[in-house]
C-alpha cells in the first residue's frame, strides 16, 4: 500500500488558505472614493474647514501664520480675510451667518471674525485646549474637540451643554481633531492617525471609520510632507452629499464620497 504523505499536503492547504485570506483582504473595497480634486493652498496649516454658500472658509494655525482664507473650489485664495496676533495659534472654526467663530490652541480664547470686514473681536474664554469645531445641522449647537477622547457641546456663547465620550466597543479614540456635523453624525479626524471617524452624535459610538492613509500616500508622492502634515480638514457639501477633505499644507483638496455613515 502506498503511503500518502500528509505533511506537504497540509502545508499546501495552509498556504492556499492563507493566500485566499490575503486575497480576500486585498480585494475588500474601500469605503470611500475620490470623486474630484481641486488645488489647496500649500501654505495653509489647515485647522478648520467649512463650506458655506459655494465657498470654502478655512482657518489655519501656527504662530504668526494663523489666517482665515476664503475661496471657491477650483481657485486659490488671493489673500487673507483676517489674521491672529502672533501669540495665538489658530485652530478650528465655524461659520454662523456672516460671522466666523475661531478657536485658539492653548490660550483659551475664542474670537469672532466678521467675514465681510475681517474685523476681529474677542468671543469668550474656555479652560481647555481648543482643537476642532463644527456647527450642528440646526445651527443651535457647536461641537468642540480638545485632543482628548471627549467632545464638548457648546451653545454660541461657549457654555457647556453636554459632553460626548467617543467609543468603539470597549476602545476609546483619543486625539480627536477637525470636525464636521451632518445629520446625527459627527465626523472627526484623528491627529497623526489618518483615520476619519463617523460618530453617533447622541451616544458617541463610532459607527464607521475611514482609513485615508492611501490619500496621504498619494499626497506624499506629490510633495514633501511629514507625519505632522496630517489630514485635518473636512467640510460637507449639501448639494451632492459628498465631503471636501484635505490636510495640513497639502497642495490638493479632495472631494470624497463616504460610504456607510447615513
Ligand atoms: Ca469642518
Amino acid at each position: 500500500m502506498k503511503r500518502v504523505k500528509l505533511a506537504p499536503l497540509m502545508i499546501a492547504l495552509v498556504a492556499f488558505t492563507h493566500y485566499q485570506l490575503v486575497i480576500a483582504q486585498d480585494t475588500t473595497p474601500p469605503n470611500w472614493q475620490v470623486i474630484a480634486e481641486y488645488p489647496h493652498p500649500s501654505h495653509a496649516f489647515t485647522q478648520g474647514l467649512n463650506y458655506v454658500n459655494g465657498e470654502l472658509v478655512e482657518t489655519t494655525g501656527k504662530h504668526g501664520l494663523s489666517r482665515v482664507l476664503r475661496y471657491a473650489p477650483g481657485e486659490l485664495p488671493s489673500g487673507s480675510v483676517a489674521t491672529l496676533p502672533k501669540q495665538y495659534f489658530g485652530e478650528g472654526s465655524v461659520v454662523i451667518g456672516d460671522q466666523l467663530l475661531w478657536l485658539s490652541w492653548q490660550r483659551g480664547q475664542a474670537f469672532w471674525i466678521d467675514l465681510n470686514t475681517g474685523n476681529r473681536r474677542n468671543a469668550f474664554r474656555y479652560d481647555h485646549e481648543g482643537w476642532g469645531l463644527a456647527l450642528s445641522p440646526d445651527q443651535s449647537e457647536i461641537v468642540v474637540s480638545d485632543g482628548s477622547d471627549s467632545l464638548r457641546i457648546w451653545n454660541h456663547q461657549g457654555e457647556l451643554q453636554r459632553t460626548i465620550s467617543v467609543r468603539q466597543g470597549v476602545y476609546s479614540w483619543h486625539y480627536l481633531n477637525e470636525l464636521e456635523w451632518v445629520g446625527n453624525t459627527i465626523f472627526a479626524f484623528v491627529w497623526m492617525n489618518e483615520k476619519l471617524l463617523a460618530i453617533n452624535a447622541n451616544s458617541g459610538e463610532v459607527m464607521q471609520s475611514y482609513d485615508l492613509a492611501g490619500l496621504r500616500d498619494i499626497q506624499g508622492e506629490q510633495q514633501r510632507i511629514t507625519r505632522h502634515h496630517t489630514l485635518n480638514g473636512i467640510a460637507f457639501d449639501p448639494e451632492d452629499g459628498h465631503f471636501f477633505v484635505t490636510g495640513k499644507n497639502w497642495s490638493t483638496l479632495y472631494k470624497l464620497k463616504l460610504e456607510g455613515w447615513e
